[in-house]
Parts: C-alpha cells; structure tokens; sequence
C-alpha cells in the first residue's frame, strides 16, 4: 500500500473484522447511512475465528447461541451441523454474513494500525497504519476482541530451539503437520485442553506442561439433529430473550436452587444429570456456585471424583485433579476427551508446580526434574486478554494523553464503552463490561445496538462529542470490583480476568461480573435518561 499524502477522511473507523466489526459496519452505514471504513490486520474477515486454527479449535457456546439474531432471515437460513461450532464453520458463517449484507467493499484487510490519536484543533480521530496510510474520522470504534494478543511466555532459550514452535492464537493457515513428532504442549485452559486429545491422536509422542491442573466438563457434541434444528429455527426469539436477559448471555437459564438446599443424593443426581448433558450449562445446576464457597465445594469435588475415575494412572490422576481454585472462578473449560487422552500410551504428563521449567533448550525443554526432548512445542498460554490488543496501537486521547498511560493501573471505562478523556472512542466489549464472562455475540450486539443509538441520538441533537466524566468511570470501577467481589472469582489470584498471567500487567478484575442482564438495563436506563455520566458538547 503506498503512504498516501492526505488522509482519507470517513465518518467513523471500525478497527476489527470480527463479529463485533461487521455488524458495527452494517448498522453504521445501513441504518445510519455513515461512511465507514473497517481496518482489519488479517487477510480475512473473522477475527479471532480467523487466528486460532489450531486443532480442536471449536466455540465452547452452542452453535444456536454462537450467532448474531439481529436478522430473522440470516436466523432461518443459515444451517449449524454439530452442537458446538467448529472453527471452519464459524469462518463459513462469518464469511457468508460479509457476502450477504455486502460488507467486503468497506472492509480493508491485511491493514495493522499502529496509531489512532484525537486531535483537539478539529475533533477528529487520525489513524494512521503500519504501511504509513492515513485516515481521519469522527467516530473511532475498536472492536478488536477481548482475547487477541497472543500471550506468548518469555522463557529462556526459544530463540535457540532447533524444532518449530507455534502459538495456538497464530497457527499456520495450511496446518501443522504432527505426524511421528514429538510434540510438547504448555498450557492447560479451555485451548490446551481443546488441543490436547487432538495433537495426541496425530502425533508420535505428546508431553503435557500443565502449570494449573483445571476442571472441565464434557462438550458432548455430536451433529444436530434435525429436531434441534427446527427447535432452534421455530423458537429463535425466546431463545434470543433468554440470552439476552440472563445473567451470561448462553440459552439456558441458572436454576434457582442453592447447592447447600438438597440433599447429598438429589444433589449428586443433579451433578450426574448436567455430567452427561455436558457443556457450560452445568455451572447451571445451582445458583450459588460462583458466590458462595461451600456450595461451590460441592461441584468441584464432583469433577475431582469424575477426574479420579476416568485417569487410570493414579500419578497423572492425582496431578490433574489437584485444582487449587474454585470451580469457574476462572474460565471453565468443555472437553471432548480431555482426561481420557492420559490414558493413551503416547501421552505424558508434567506438573510444573513439582518440577517448573528451567528453560528451552536447542532439543526440547528442560524442566528441574531433566530434559524432555521435542520436535515442536505448541504454546496454549492465552492471550493479554481484554486490554492487550487496545494498548497494542498508540491510543492518544485529548490534549495527546495515552491510554497506555492512563491504563497503567488498570483500565478505566464507563460501563466499557467509552474512555474519560477519549471523545467518540467506543470500545465493543470494552473492559468494565460483562464481555468474557458473557456469550459473545449477544454482548456484541448490545454494544453495537446501544452505540448505534448513542451515535444517531447524537446527530439529531446536534452534538458533536461524547465521552464519559471521570467521576462516572470512577464509579463504575468501584461497581465493576464490588460486582466481582461478590462472587468467587475475585478471590483468585492467578486468573487472565485480573490480568494476572502477564507479568507486568497491572491486577484489576476487567470484565464487569454483574451479570448480562442487569448490565443491559443499566445501559438502556443511561439512554432513556438522556446519557448521565457523559459529557456531549455541541
Ligand atoms: P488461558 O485460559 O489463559 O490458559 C493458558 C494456559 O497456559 C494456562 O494453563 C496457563 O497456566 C498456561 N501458562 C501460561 N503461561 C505459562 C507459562 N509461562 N508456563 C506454563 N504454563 C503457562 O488461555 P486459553 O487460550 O486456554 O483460553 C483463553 C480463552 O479463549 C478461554 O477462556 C476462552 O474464552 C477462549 P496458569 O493457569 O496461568 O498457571
């Protein structure tokens, strides 16, 4: 791309092509009539389906949930083929939504920004990309994705690795080949544990460095059947006013019974029931696993026993079930086989608590207790969730002040969708809402709706500018902690909500843990009553 000369002025730049960029484009330009221009790093639209490739990649929201619902026809047309999407069929899908809402031509792809700053003398965003091109708008909104940046662990000696290595957040477009390679994983969150039964299957000899020993549940996939299908079709819009009414965006409903209320063979039935439906749904069976302790015990000596029975080894049994946190308190992970791959004969188990790694050496990676010998080392180490993939781009708000600056003692939005001191930027499933902790798309409509109506409330008033007061950010964090301490998931310490498995990253709970719900009507409520907590200036 040649540098151009002046910049190509818009009415709003989208950065991101993922769910949350294409439908931002399409309300934008076809139900406000602006000129857009979405920037996309990729050579395709999808975003985060469009990088992580890896084996075993899958959405661990059922297919029926994993979709947008703003168009009642793309519902009714298009046709899902198993219980939890896979990778490919998500790129389908997405693919298919630019074709038939005619996106692609306002969609500029393999274009990385590397600025975006606000300048005061004429109100407008100046974005400017890696190959030099630049762009002014009004409006800058990223919808660049809560797990981007690939969080890729400095460990000493990759540099002189003689195999090849991989991070699953961005893996080769023509696949890895595993065949009668010695394969080591690091890693063991919803991705390794996705991965893992995979590459174990292909490859000659798999080596597991499980850092957090995890609980998982089964996915229990398999293909729709027609039945579901039609179910899903008939009934789309209370599937939609569940998700969009509860508390985590996923079509089902949390049952309205504690754990501690039943007794121990009801409970163990209701545990055994939700076991062998498999998925996320069974965080649902009580409504107090993730606020209170006991109840939470509950569930996870449940999944301890599961681990103990399935693992035929007692040693690897006993790594993989000695789970130092509550169950949920960081992201569950859905399995389709996980704890059954260390029964196979090929596969190897780690504890890195026992014996951390020292360093990668030119053949394999040594740990304490000596060297394991690799041709390729996966890492499945997640991502600089939620703020990473901002602080990546030199964001500069008024009087050029920097959001990697502001940001340095963790992030500071109102209700996660604007920044105090950054006029017209909205960050789609921004920290500060309920994003990670909630089904993406419904979330991602929300935002794209609420923004949407923000902008269009703005021209006919007139108004030029929004941006939130830094009395209503600093509200809302305290609203955003008290959310997350009122449940378990605060009191974990090593958790990528609180951004602690990147070191340097300053400790702030992000995502706001309310509950999806009550988030939406808080938004509305701030629309309806004409936008307090923000600052529009004519
Ligand atoms: P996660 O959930 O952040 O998991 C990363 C895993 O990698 C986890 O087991 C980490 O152990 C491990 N890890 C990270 N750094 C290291 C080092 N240096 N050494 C050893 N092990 C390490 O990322 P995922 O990609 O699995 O999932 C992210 C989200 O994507 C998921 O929640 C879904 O929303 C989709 P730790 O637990 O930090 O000890």
């Amino acid at each position: 791309m040649t540098p151009s000369a002046s910049p190509r002025a818009y009415d709003a730049i989208v950065i991101g092509a993922g769910f949350a960029g294409m439908y931002q484009l399409l309300r934008l330009r076809d139900t406000l009539g602006l000129s857009v221009r979405v920037l996309e790093a990729g050579s395709g639209v999808g975003g985060t389906w469009f990088w992580n490739r890896y084996p075993g990649a899958r959405c661990d929201s059922e297919s029926h949930s994993y979709m947008y619902y703003f168009s009642k026809e793309l519902v009714q047309e298009w046709e899902w083929t198993e219980r939890y999407p896979q990778q490919p069929e998500i790129l389908r899908y997405l693919n298919h939504v630019a074709d038939r809402f005619d996106l692609r031509r306002d969609i500029q792809l393999d274009t990385r920004i590397n600025e975006a700053h606000y300048h005061d003398t004429d109100d407008l965003w100046h974005v400017r990309t890696e190959s030099g091109e630049t762009f002014v708008a009004r409006w800058l909104i990223t919808a660049v994705g809560c797990l981007s940046a690939a969080n890729i662990p400095r460990i000493p000696g990759l540099e002189d690795f003689r195999g090849a290595w991989y991070h699953t957040g961005q893996w080769p477009h023509e696949g890895v080949d595993f065949a009668g390679k010695r394969v080591g994983v690091i890693g063991t969150g919803s991705t390794g544990i996705q991965a893992i039964p995979v590459i174990a299957e292909q490859a000659a000899h798999l080596t597991v460095f499980q850092r957090t020993a995890n609980y998982s549940i089964p996915a229990r996939n398999g293909p729709l059947t027609p039945e579901f299908k039609r179910y899903a079709k008939a009934r789309a819009d209370d599937i939609r006013y569940v998700m969009n009414t509860n508390a985590n965006g996923h079509p089902f409903r949390v049952a309205d019974r504690s754990a501690l209320s039943v007794g121990e063979d009801e409970r163990h039935a209701l545990y055994e029931a939700a076991w062998a439906k498999g998925g996320l749904e069974f965080r649902a069976v009580f409504r107090d696993l993730l606020q209170d302790r006991a109840a939470n015990d509950t569930a996870a000596e449940f999944i301890r026993a599961k681990i103990l029975e399935i693992v035929k080894d007692p040693g690897k049994a006993r790594i993989l079930s000695d789970i130092d946190h509550p169950f949920a308190s960081k992201r569950p992970p859905v399995d389709s086989g996980y704890f059954e791959t260390f029964n196979r004969d090929n596969v190897e188990l780690v504890n890195l608590r026992a014996t951390p790694i020292e360093r990668i050496t030119p053949t394999g990676i040594r740990t304490a207790a000596g060297e394991h010998e690799l041709d390729i080392i996966v890492f499945a180490t997640g991502f600089d969730a939620m703020t990473g993939s901002l602080l990546k781009m030199d964001i500069r708000g008024r009087g050029g002040r920097s959001l990697r600056e502001d940001w340095s003692a963790g992030p500071r939005t109102y209700l996660g969708l604007q920044v105090p001191g950054y006029p017209n930027l909205f960050t789609i499933t921004g920290p500060g809402s309920p994003s990670v902790l909630c089904n993406l798309p419904p979330q991602i409509e929300q935002h794209v709706d609420w923004i949407t109506a923000c902008i269009r409330h703005m021209h006919e008033q007139g108004i030029a500018r929004i941006e939130p007061t830094e009395e209503a950010a600093g509200r809302w964090q305290l609203e955003v902690e008290a959310a997350a301490k009122a449940t378990l998931l605060a009191d974990v310490k090593h958790s990528w909500y609180l951004g602690a498995n990147v070191p340097g990253k300053p400790r702030a709970f992000m995502p706001y843990a309310g509950g999806f719900g009550r988030y939406r009507d808080r938004c509305d409520e701030v629309a309806r009553t004409g936008y307090p907590g923000f600052r529009l200036e004519r």
